[in-house]
């Protein structure tokens, strides 16, 4: 965890806990005892603190939160850091995060290497920094600057933090050597900085220019107590000795670690890293190698994968069956990355640099020397087992081939090939290259270094990889198809597309599904349910009219020429309540509570079926897929973790309710929700060992 040398008079301290030394408990005591028995070592004149591997310090170890705390806590060592008798310097090797970074501003100076980063990213779980980075930092870079980085919480480079004073020297050189000289310095001048010497008064520009960061942030992010919390414990530095400012720190850190928000926050954090360990698939399984990518169809979806692929500096060949559907996919991939330059979030040479890795090309040749094809042509059946049967002859071996379908047969589609154990679904999620999920797809016979491909391309893309099995829809949109479901029921039942997505983003999403379903286009849903020979009533009336959306300025809402806000329409209520009408459905009111249970606990439910048949391997899993895929609010922990909040049981008992009342048996409880709602069990930490 923590060992110690003697070099020159110098006590090297290097912590070593893999894989980003959290300061876990036994990471604590280890450095107080390693720092207090230098500082007791005749031999030693100073002392540096460097850790071995990839990250100096991550942070606090955030799973030990809400267990009993165990001795030293994070600000006491900290503080015994700045108390030493003996200068300490901290070596920052890699990332300094949260606790990692407050470690380093309680030690009397802090020399980097180019590659290093530092940050207090603690506003991301709705926490603020608690050991004592509210009031050192600001003492350091001084509080206008202390609270946007503190509120951002996101890192910032070595230069940067050069130029701001919170590293003294960035060196390419020696980092031991060069921290052991400045330490030793430091020793030979008899007086090293504490920044809690520091004195917080502030002149009036200072004050002025905190006010002014002060009300940008609050304004940005005000409905995140935390960011209040951040905001009062910053000003704290101007009106409080260093203590009193600690200590209120502390009250508010304690009082936000509680909180059922954070809690559900550090939940997610850990649920997306697990999504990496997939049951009977070894950790270190072979990936196949892939230096070259081709994608079938330049449509939305392909110029989209194309652009992950691309950006994550793979060449990929985009492949069209006409010049003229060429050009205009290629044309639609520019604009997008033009419109990256035009925001400031690329330069035109990275822009440029990315774009020249896509190639268009004509006719499925171009696959030839590829690694991973990815088919994204028309979502039917028929043709995607064609262009499988082609992609079998014109692939070289050992090339994975992977289908963007978002709800079709994987094993179906492999059967076209003569290679099943190559085929698996890669599921990208609209727009490809924004949103973060992407469901892996493992048919039948997929083989386990494909899945492993999979996982391992998809982190490389900057997605979260989610193993799921083949049903229709898979995970998220199996689910969805029950909210929507459940959405049109309401409308029938009396409520009207304002009050449901209403209720679904006062619940926490951005979008309720009617405005949503106006963005995406009905028709698309309009296809599926022909497809599959499914009606719904009012979706279908509304597509019959001609009312596909925002693309018709017509949907479940009217929009005006060039505006994207959505307007009640009196056309559209009139036609739903002649559908109630037409089957004597009596209307009545729904509140919010109503609306949300009767859309999330069949989401639920089904959520319950898919870990029963093995489609996902755990609950986390299913959460995963929600948080970034459909926008389910983070905060709330994704859908499964959100029904333990509520409690299975009463879930099951609303659920057997709504059946009845309904005449819908898809609303009977799952036999798994049914025998944790007995037992009296949560969803959470249950893995299906069958997957
Ligand atoms: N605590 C516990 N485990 C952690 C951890 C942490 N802080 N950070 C990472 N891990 C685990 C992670 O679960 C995974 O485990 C493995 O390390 C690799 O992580 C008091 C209150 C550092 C940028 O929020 O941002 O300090 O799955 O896959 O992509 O004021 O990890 O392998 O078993 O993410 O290279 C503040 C969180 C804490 C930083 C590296 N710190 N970590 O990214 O690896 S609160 C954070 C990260 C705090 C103080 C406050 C990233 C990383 P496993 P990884 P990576």
């Amino acid at each position: 965890m923590v060992r110690a040398e003697k070099r020159a008079g110098v006590a090297l301290v290097t912590i070593d806990n893999p894989p980003v030394n959290a300061l876990s408990a036994g990471v604590r005591r280890g450095l107080l005892e390693a720092v207090q028995t230098a500082a007791s070592d005749a031999d030693v004149r100073a002392i540096v603190i460097l850790s071995s591997g990839k990250a100096f310090i991550a942070g606090a170890d955030i799973s030990e939160f809400g267990k009993s705390p165990q001795p030293p806590s994070l600000p006491d060592l900290v503080a015994a850091l700045e108390e030493c008798p003996k200068p300490v310097v901290a070596a920052l090797q890699g990332i300094a995060l949260g606790g990692g970074l407050e470690v380093a501003l309680g030690c009397h100076s802090r020399i980097a290497t180019p590659a290093a980063k530092v940050g207090l990213p603690e506003v991301k779980l709705r926490l603020i920094p608690g050991a004592g980075g509210t009031q050192r930092l600001p003492r350091l870079i001084g509080a206008a600057s202390a609270l946007r980085m503190m509120s951002s919480g996101e890192p910032i480079d070595a230069a940067t933090a050069l130029e701001l004073g919170i590293v003294d020297a960035v060196v390419e050189r020696d980092l031991v050597e060069a921290a052991s000289a400045r330490a030793l310095d430091l020793a030979q001048a008899g007086s090293w900085p504490r920044l809690r010497e520091r004195a917080n008064s502030a002149t009036p520009e200072e004050r002025e220019a905190f006010e002014a960061a002060a009300k940008e942030v609050f304004r940005r992010a005000a409905e995140m107590p935390n960011i209040a919390a951040l905001i009062e414990t910053v000003r704290a530095t101007f009106e409080l000795p260093f203590d009193e400012g600690l200590a209120l720190e502390r009250r508010h850190f304690l009082r936000l670690v509680d909180d059922d928000r954070s809690k559900a926050l550090r939940y997610v954090f850990f649920a997306e890293r697990e999504t990496a360990r997939v049951p009977g698939l070894p950790k270190d399984m072979p990936v196949r190698p892939i230096a070259r990518a081709a994608v079938i169809g330049a449509g939305t979806m392909g110029g989209g994968i194309a652009t992950c692929f691309a950006n994550a500096g793979i060449p990929v060949a985009v492949i069209e069956t006409s010049g003229e559907a060429l050009s205009r996919g290629m044309r639609r991939i520019d604009s997008t990355y033009e419109t990256s330059v035009r925001r400031g979030t690329m330069t035109a040479e990275e822009k440029d640099r990315r774009f020249r890795r896509i190639e268009g090309r004509i006719g499925l040749e171009a696959v030839a020397d590829a690694d991973i094809i990815v088919e994204a042509a028309y979502e039917e059946m028929g043709v995607k087992k064609a262009i499988f049967a082609e992609l079998d002859r014109h692939t070289r071996p050992g090339a994975t081939l992977a289908t963007n379908t978002s709800y079709l047969d994987v094993n179906e589609i492999a059967s076209a090939t003569s290679r099943p154990e190559d085929v698996v679904g890669l599921h990208f999620f609209s727009p490809a290259n924004v949103m973060r999920l992407l469901e892996v797809v493992r048919a039948e016979k997929t083989a386990p270094d494909v899945i492993a491909t999979s996982l391992s391309l998809g982190r490389r893309l900057g997605k979260i990889p989610v193993v799921v099995g083949v049903c229709f829809g898979f995970v998220g949109n199996r689910m969805l198809a029950r909210r929507t479901a459940a959405a049109e029921r309401l409308l029938i039942a009396g409520a009207l597309p304002h009050e449901v997505d209403a209720a679904v983003t006062q619940f926490g999403f951005r979008m309720g599904p009617f405005a949503m379903a106006d963005l995406a286009g009905l028709d698309i849903g309009w296809r599926t349910r022909q497809s599959l020979g499914t009606k719904a009533a009012v979706a279908d009336a509304l597509c019959e009219a001609g009312r596909l959306g925002q693309k018709t300025r017509r949907g479940y809402y009217a929009y005006a020429e060039g505006d994207r806000t959505p307007h009640r329409d009196p056309e559209v209520e009139r036609l739903i309540g002649e559908i109630s009408a037409s089957r004597g459905v009596e209307r009545r009111t729904f509140t919010p509570d109503e609306i949300i249970e009767r859309l999330m606990y069949p989401m639920v439910n089904e959520g319950a079926r898919i870990l029963e048949e093995g489609i996902a391997a755990r609950t986390g899993d299913i959460d995963v897929i929600w948080l970034n895929g459909y926008g389910w609010p983070a905060w709330r922990g994704g859908p499964m973790y959100w029904a333990d909040s509520v409690g299975l049981d009463r879930i099951a008992g609303r659920l057997d309710t709504l059946a009845t009342e309904t005449g819908d048996d898809s609303l009977e409880p799952a036999p798994l929700l049914k025998r944790l709602a007995g037992e009296g069990l949560p969803f959470a930490n249950l893995t299906q060992e069958r997957f």
